[in-house]
């Protein structure tokens, strides 16, 4: 791993990550964020974002963020012993993102990333990840009434009490993308909990030249697919990406600007993972990271960038 300071020291750096345990704790600029992801590719390399324009930064209550040339950073991390579990801190969270962006001009979120300890643990409407969704709902109250973002959640094997949100905002409106090859999320059936997760399939940014793919996986319709077989988990999921590509009019498959993260459920799968994904998207930067996908049965998601 890199230095995080000379990177955050550039002019127009917006976020630094570092991921897994062996990333910097580094916690004096706001702008770094140490994710609780561990990476299968040692060292894991640094995520950047940056933009062509001064930056200002600060802290408001629990939010850290950065701002500059019409682009928004926030981040937040909930201890869950402070709120009483995960539905307390993804209430909290959420209602602290909404608060802290109510008041920028750069209201408009494009992406979320959520990760969350021990996501699948817990049976029926009690699995933490249906009561994170209640929570959310209950944080964000009516803020994504004009349309929801693009969105990862992911379990995380890191500190268990942790839940760490951060997302990408913009003075102006991206264009929500649908995947037809899936019953758009906001619409899932009840048998996925009480309050379906609230996220588009992929944003179109402003420009209309990024597309950001939420965590994508092997659902097609509303129903989980192939289980068992993370090879067959990993193709639908590449199919899944493709027709969203299409939906959004981007060109077709990736190319070496398209970031992408695979999580991949048991760490024993990545290899397998990597090679599959190396021989059906040669030259595409994929950072495999080891994390749980929000239903127990789905043992592979990917999500990323497509520039056009
Ligand atoms: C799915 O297709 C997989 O709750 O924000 C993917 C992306 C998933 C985001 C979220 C959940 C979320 O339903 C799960």
């Amino acid at each position: 791993m890199a230095d995080p300071h000379s990177a955050l020291a550039e002019p127009g750096t917006l976020a630094v990550f570092g991921f897994g345990a062996g990333a910097p704790a580094h916690d004096e600029d706001p702008r770094w964020l140490r994710v609780a992801l561990e990476s299968f590719d040692a060292p894991a390399p640094m995520e950047l974002w940056q933009v062509d324009a001064p930056i200002s930064c600060g802290r408001h209550d629990a939010v850290r963020w950065s701002a500059g040339g019409g682009w928004l950073f926030a981040a937040i991390e909930v201890d869950e012993r402070d709120t009483g579990g995960i539905e307390g801190a993804a209430r909290q969270a959420y209602a602290s993102l909404r608060q802290f962006m109510s008041a920028r001009s750069e209201r408009c979120v494009l992406r979320i990333w959520n990760y969350i300890a021990n996501i699948n643990a817990g049976d029926g409407d009690a699995e933490r990840y249906k009561q994170f969704c209640d929570g959310r709902a209950v944080g964000l109250d009516d803020f994504f009434a004009q349309g929801f973002p693009a969105a990862t959640a992911i379990g995380h094997h890191g500190d268990a009490h942790l839940l760490q949100i951060y997302l990408l905002a913009s003075a102006d409106t991206g264009t929500a993308v649908e995947n037809p090859r899936q019953v758009s999320a906001w619409r899932y059936p009840r048998q996925y909990g009480r309050t379906s997760p609230g996220f588009a399939r992929a944003m179109l940014m402003p420009a209309q030249d990024a597309l950001a793919i939420s965590g994508t996986a092997a659902v097609v319709g509303h129903a989980s697919t192939h289980e068992g077989d993370v090879e067959a988990q990993l193709n639908e999921t590449l199919t899944n990406l493709e027709a969203l590509l299409t939906t959004a009019d981007m060109p077709a498959g990736f190319d070496t600007h398209s970031s992408l993260k695979a999580y991949v459920r048991h760490a024993t799968d990545a290899t397998r993972v990597w090679e599959i994904l190396q021989r059906r998207l040669p030259g595409v930067p994929v950072l495999l990271m080891h994390g749980d996908v929000c239903r127990s049965e789905l043992l592979v998601e990917i999500d990323g960038w497509r520039f056009s």
